[in-house]
């Protein structure tokens, strides 16, 4: 008997507007200029406040940071399209989105020097705070968007991020094999920014895209070039009206590049080249949108400068107001571990406490 052919697949890849500010006409949005001067200034607001956290960290006023320069356009614009009902599921390198979300900058500040109390939520969002542990946050957004499905909530959906060694987990598939099977509204995005730490994206899987691993599942899956802000709103747009009219999950993968290190305790130039590094700065997203803006008359140099000044006198009073913050006790870390108290992180706290004050002896 021959054989029949089951099913046929393929992957779009998605780019509107190229690295050198050209926008294919034919594929433009239209976004409102509000909008879209709005997206450029989260943008380099987000940038802003990481290359602040940066010089902190490097002062020691400010605990290990993972920055999440050079991916502004691939997680600031799907954040900024969802709405007060839906859910933002991050992970660690969304800073943008978390400041679309109503996140503040001292709160950033407060989180990465150590402090829960840098995850205190604003009330008009539904977001979950960061998580460190690769991959398990899909499963939150699709035990989330499972709910919003079983309580038949009206224009709700998630969006949940991770990043492309998050791929490699076995969260990352229970997460949208579920998705698929229960047809949940999740829009999943990989922030594919061609490392894991050290390990490139050529070594984390033998595929030639991530965006392929929608079809296993058999949910949409497409590629886009994350570095595009106008590409990220229409794949993301287009996702998000699906999973709220009764379509499901979505899988986007954004590619994009961290041009910064994975967090401020590592040294890149160990594992990558700067010619590397060089190639990505090209693309950079906010160079290329800020060419479309003025191209289209909305942006000038006088603009930019305002904007500039305008985002550090911004930058400056959350420093303020997160140094006035000096009423937390540095063992707090300790209540958050369990909901109870525990005698062996008791202990634990007592020997942190100890150490703590044979330092300030020897100061
Ligand atoms: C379950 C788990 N394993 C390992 C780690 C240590 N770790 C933190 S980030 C990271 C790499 C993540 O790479 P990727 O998913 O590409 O995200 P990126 O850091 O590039 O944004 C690893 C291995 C962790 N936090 N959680
Ligand atoms: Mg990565």
């Amino acid at each position: 008997m021959p054989k029949k052919q089951v099913g046929k697949w393929s992957i779009d890849y998605l780019q509107i507007l190229d690295e050198n500010g050209k926008v294919d006409e034919k594929l433009e949005p239209k976004i409102d200029e509000k909008d879209l001067l709005a997206l450029y200034r989260w943008m380099v607001l987000s940038r802003e406040a990481d290359q602040r956290m940066i010089n902190m960290q490097r002062q020691g006023r400010i605990g290990t940071v993972g920055p999440s320069t050079g991916q502004e356009a691939a997680h600031v614009v799907p954040a900024y399209l969802l709405n007060d009902k839906d859910w933002f599921v991050g992970a660690f390198r969304e800073a943008g989105a978390r400041l679309v979300r109503g996140e503040s900058i001292a709160q950033a500040f407060l989180f990465y020097n150590g402090f829960e109390e840098g995850n205190k939520k604003p009330e008009k969002f539904n977001t979950t705070p960061i998580n460190i542990i690769v991959a398990s946050q899909y499963l939150h957004a699709v035990g989330i968007g499972y709910a919003i499905k079983y309580r038949g909530e009206k224009d709700a959906a998630v969006i949940t991020f991770g990043g492309d060694g998050s791929t490699s987990e076995g969260d990352f598939h229970e997460a949208l094999n579920f998705a698929g099977v229960w047809q949940a509204p999740v829009v999943f995005i990989v922030q594919n920014n061609q490392w894991a730490i050290s390990i490139p994206r050529e070594k984390q899987t033998h595929s030639k895209t991530l965006a392929q691993k929608a079809i296993a599942y058999d949910i949409p899956g497409i590629q886009v070039d994350g570095n595009d802000p106008l590409a990220m709103w229409v794949a993301s747009k287009e996702a998000l009206d699906r999973a709220k009219s009764g379509g499901g999950p979505t899988l986007i993968e954004a590619v994009t590049y961290r041009l910064m290190m994975h967090t401020t305790a590592d040294d890149p130039s160990k594992y990558r080249t700067q010619e590397e590094v060089d190639g990505w700065k090209v693309k950079d997203p906010l160079i290329r949108f800020q060419k479309y803006l003025t191209g289209k008359g909305f942006w000038d140099d006088n603009k930019q400068k305002k904007l500039e000044a305008e985002i550090k006198a911004e930058i400056d009073a959350a420093v303020k107001e997160f140094e006035a913050i000096t009423d937390l006790p540095p063992d707090i870390g300790f209540d958050h571990v369990f909901g109870t108290k525990h005698a062996e992180i008791e202990e634990q706290r007592q020997e942190f406490l100890e150490e703590l004050k044979k330092d300030a002896d020897h100061a």
